[in-house]
């Protein structure tokens, strides 16, 4: 097989001069500062896009509070429509935005078709099914009556204002549909920052909600590096932050926004998720969910897991049928439809995982399968199979975001419970056996945000997403994040 042709709309938009998208149209950038994206399948530069100045940033600030006065007074059953006819133009526009998000990230084309354009609109959708149901409550006031008098109540749910989306590379165009979704249906504007890495997706998908009706100033696109993004957190107009991203970035953003002015933030951070076989669960079953949990698109997926827990009696055999089936894996173009694995998003990360797999051999950590970075100029990196020597291994504890499975064998429950828990993370977890009746015991004594039980990294958009301890704070998905994109206002009356 060779590549899909790529369509002649995908390269007039890469050719395209890109600006900014502020109050419904694309604008210049005032700064003249660029950035090049590049393919990480061959390392070539694929276009240009702005890196936005102050300038640019106050004037999408004041654009989104306009773009809020408007869309908060809209009807939630108006709100929903122009969401819903912009899941509509995500699928008419399929294609496109899969050449488009491949291009620019590395991901299979059948990945990106999949998850970043059809499941996005399934989410999407999802939400804007809740613009008609956010409701409050009527109370009934606790105080007696002093003098006859009478006491009601009732809450209202109002959006909260103007929202920073900050969005990563790995699931470019998804996840900015989780945080425009997210504020769009709750009545807030928002102003999104794509990755530096990954701008491309997001620049058309705002064209696309001008054409589904949204009106000018409601979403905002600005293009730039991370001090964008810290200059719209800081900036006194915004009132929330939805972030996604690495652990470190996440806690500056979050102090940053506390400190700034109390500004709201939900984060969705990494996290290192374990992964448990118990001893019943058969070897081609195992195998079959390491690559779910740990492989699926090279394992860039903050919900991966990275850590894996097999019964000692097991784990020779699992290892040997997994780096067995990893070295079958058709690796290649990821424009390529035959292509089971691809390339890592960019240069960065490809290096990242280079020092990681030193640091590995330099702790004596076994490296049963893979373990190299490719020496051209794509952002190759081998699928790896590691075995650690004890819990403290680095690769046991330091998010790889890679497709990197690292193994320890326990002997015993109790062992395996403690294990993984020991981490300062709990975004997913994921515990396969044949025995529920036991899984269902050790689902409470598990940390995690999401626990899977026979299943890995399938989200949905009906079931609540997010991390506790150090993975974030704050629940996407389900109804959990209209508490997040809202302000309860509590109203008492007198008669
Ligand atoms: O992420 P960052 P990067 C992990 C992964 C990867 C590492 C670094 O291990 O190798 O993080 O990737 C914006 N204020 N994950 O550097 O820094 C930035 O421009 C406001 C895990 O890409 O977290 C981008 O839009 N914004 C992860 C976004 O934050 C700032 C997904 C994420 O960047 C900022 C991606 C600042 N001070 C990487 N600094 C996951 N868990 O899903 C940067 N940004």
């Amino acid at each position: 097989m060779s590549d899909i042709p790529l369509l002649p709309s995908v390269t007039a938009f890469l050719a395209r001069h890109h600006g900014l998208y502020i109050h419904g149209q694309a604008i210049a950038s005032q700064s003249s500062a660029r950035i090049k994206v590049v393919n990480p399948a061959n390392g070539e530069a694929i276009a240009e896009v702005a890196d936005a100045c102050q300038a640019d940033v106050e004037l999408a600030v004041d654009s989104a509070r306009q773009g809020f006065n408007a869309w908060s007074r809209t009807s939630p059953a108006a709100r929903a429509a122009v969401l819903f006819k912009l899941a509509d133009l995500l699928e008419a526009n399929r294609e496109e935005l899969a050449q488009l998000e491949t291009l620019q990230s590395g991901k299979l084309i059948n990945i990106a078709r999949a998850f970043e354009v059809e499941q996005a609109a399934h989410f999407l959708r999802y939400y804007a099914g809740w613009a008609t149901k956010i409701t409050g409550q009527t109370i009934t006031p606790s105080l007696p009556s002093f003098a006859g008098e009478r006491y009601s109540a009732f809450t209202l749910r109002e959006p909260v204002g103007v929202v920073v989306g900050i969005v990563p590379w790995n699931f470019a165009t998804m996840i900015a549909i989780w945080k425009l979704a997210s504020a769009l249906t709750t009545g807030c504007s928002i102003v999104l920052k794509p990755s530096e890495f990954t701008p491309l997706t997001l620049l058309r998908i705002a064209e696309l909600a001008t054409d589904a009706g949204l009106p000018a100033g409601a979403l905002n696109v600005l293009t730039g590096g991370g001090l964008v993004g810290k200059a719209l957190v800081e900036h006194p107009g915004t009132d929330k932050v939805s972030f996604t991203g690495s652990v470190p970035t996440g806690i500056a953003v979050g102090q940053a926004a506390m400190g700034a002015k109390l500004t709201r933030a939900t984060l969705e951070l990494g996290g290192k998720n374990s992964v448990a076989f118990l001893p019943d669960v058969g070897i081609d079953k195992a195998v079959d969910g390491i690559i779910e949990a740990g492989f699926l698109h090279s394992g860039q997926i903050c919900a991966a897991g990275e850590r894996f827990f097999v019964h000692r009696s097991r784990i020779e055999p699992m290892l040997e049928a997994l780096s067995h089936r990893l070295g079958q894996l058709k690796t290649g173009s990821p424009l390529d439809e035959s292509t089971q694995f691809g390339p890592v998003a960019n240069k960065p990360h490809q290096l990242k995982l280079a020092e990681l797999f030193a640091t590995a051999r330099a702790e004596g950590s076994q490296i049963i399968h893979g373990g190299r970075i490719g020496d051209g100029p794509g952002c190759f990196v081998e699928p790896t199979v590691i075995l650690a020597n004890s819990a403290a291994d680095t690769l046991l504890n330091q998010e790889t975001f890679g497709p990197v499975a690292t193994f320890l064998p326990y002997d015993d429950e109790e062992q395996l419970l403690h294990l993984m828990n020991a981490t300062p993370y709990g975004l997913s977890a994921s515990l396969w056996s044949n025995d529920l009746g036991k899984a269902m015991r050790l689902i409470p004594e598990i940390q995690a945000g999401t626990l899977w039980v026979n299943m890995h990294t399938l989200l949905d958009p009906a079931v609540p997403f997010g991390g506790i301890k150090a993975s974030g704070i704050g629940r996407e998905f389900g109804s959990a994040f209209i508490d997040d994109f809202t302000e309860l206002k509590s109203v008492m009356i007198r008669y």
